[in-house]
């Protein structure tokens, strides 16, 4: 029989992949309501969760002056549908904003950066880890129109080279119902390390130094772009727990995880761009991965590749 939970929802997929909608295998994120709870509490949340899911840590009207002048930019970069409000962000079918790195949002909005990067954030996670925190200054963005979400990944394949004691801050610049593609990740995988022991021991930038193509990976014409898996219903079942989401992440809202927990993104069945920005934080006296460091991050780029005999 139907539970309430999966009769009520659309059907949701991830990378094109149905998902189990039961109560055993899908489910919504434990809210933190900020203020609420100690930060021993949060601390010890997150060590069992994997998570944070912080509702409402910026008032709405903030956020909203971030997400004007981003899609100011799409609208000036001419990626959204002409003649459609600009805040309703209306993807230009087969018109994709780009990936990560190849992303032409501007790295420097200074609204952004205050965003992200200021001292409501700063001050939060200082006392969170427990003493001064920095940031990654690179910011990943994130514009997907209709399709497919995010590859199911842990963050640490891309960011391993200086302390694992890193924080992904996952911010949605806009409000994202189920059907706009939001956040996915996979209840307690934090906690499964040793099943995914050789994936996590990877490095999206290095390679076998001793492999045919290894000059192909050196300068960066091939790579592994670091996904655990193409079917979010094989790996439930190999590694167990529940695909969790929201059921409308608000402008406003923030999730932080750590490096270890699979997630990826919901598919995008609407015609609207979901908007959003990750960013990293860590202890200041910790080592930090150099590709994500300075005025313009290297990023992946071929002086990072690291070749090693496998
Ligand atoms: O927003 C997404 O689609 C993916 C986000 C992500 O991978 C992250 O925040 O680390
Ligand atoms: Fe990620």
């Amino acid at each position: 029989m139907a539970s309430p939970l999966s009769s009520s929802l659309p059907q949701l997929c991830a990378m094109g992949v149905p998902l189990d909608l039961s109560p055993d295998k899908f489910g919504f994120l434990r809210d933190t309501v900020p203020g609420e709870d100690s930060m021993d509490t949060l601390r010890d949340r997150v060590r069992d969760d994997g998570y944070l899911f912080l509702r409402g840590f910026w008032n709405r009207d903030r956020v909203q002056t971030v997400r004007d002048s981003l899609t100011s930019q799409l609208h000036q970069l001419g990626f959204l549908q002409p003649g459609t409000p600009r805040d309703e962000a209306r993807c230009i079918p087969g018109r994709e904003v780009g990936r990560a790195m190849g992303n032409p949002l501007d790295q420097h909005d200074p609204a952004l950066h205050e965003l992200v990067f200021g001292d409501h954030v700063t001050s939060f996670f200082e006392e969170f880890l427990g003493g001064p925190a920095r940031h990654f200054d690179f910011i990943w963005f994130r514009t997907k129109g209709t399709g497919k979400g995010s590859p199911i990944h842990c963050d640490l394949v891309y960011m391993s080279r200086g302390t694992p004691n890193v924080y992904t801050l996952w911010v949605p610049l806009g409000d994202v119902p189920l059907d706009m593609g939001g956040l996915l990740m996979l209840e307690g995988s934090h906690k499964k390390s040793a099943e995914l022991q050789t994936y996590l021991a990877r490095d999206v930038d290095s390679y076998c130094s001793n492999h045919d193509d290894a000059a192909e990976f050196a300068t960066g014409r091939k790579w592994w772009d670091g996904t655990l898996s193409n079917n979010p219903v094989a790996l439930q079942e190999r590694l167990g727990g529940r695909w969790l989401t929201a059921e409308n992440f608000q402008l406003g809202d923030a999730v932080v995880f750590n490096m270890t927990l699979v997630h990826g993104s919901l598919d995008n069945t609407t015609d609207r761009i979901r908007l959003s920005t990750d960013t990293r934080f860590q202890l200041a006296s910790e080592p930090v991965d150099e590709r994500w460091i300075g005025e313009k991050p290297p990023g992946h780029v071929s002086s990072m590749k690291r070749g090693r005999v496998c």
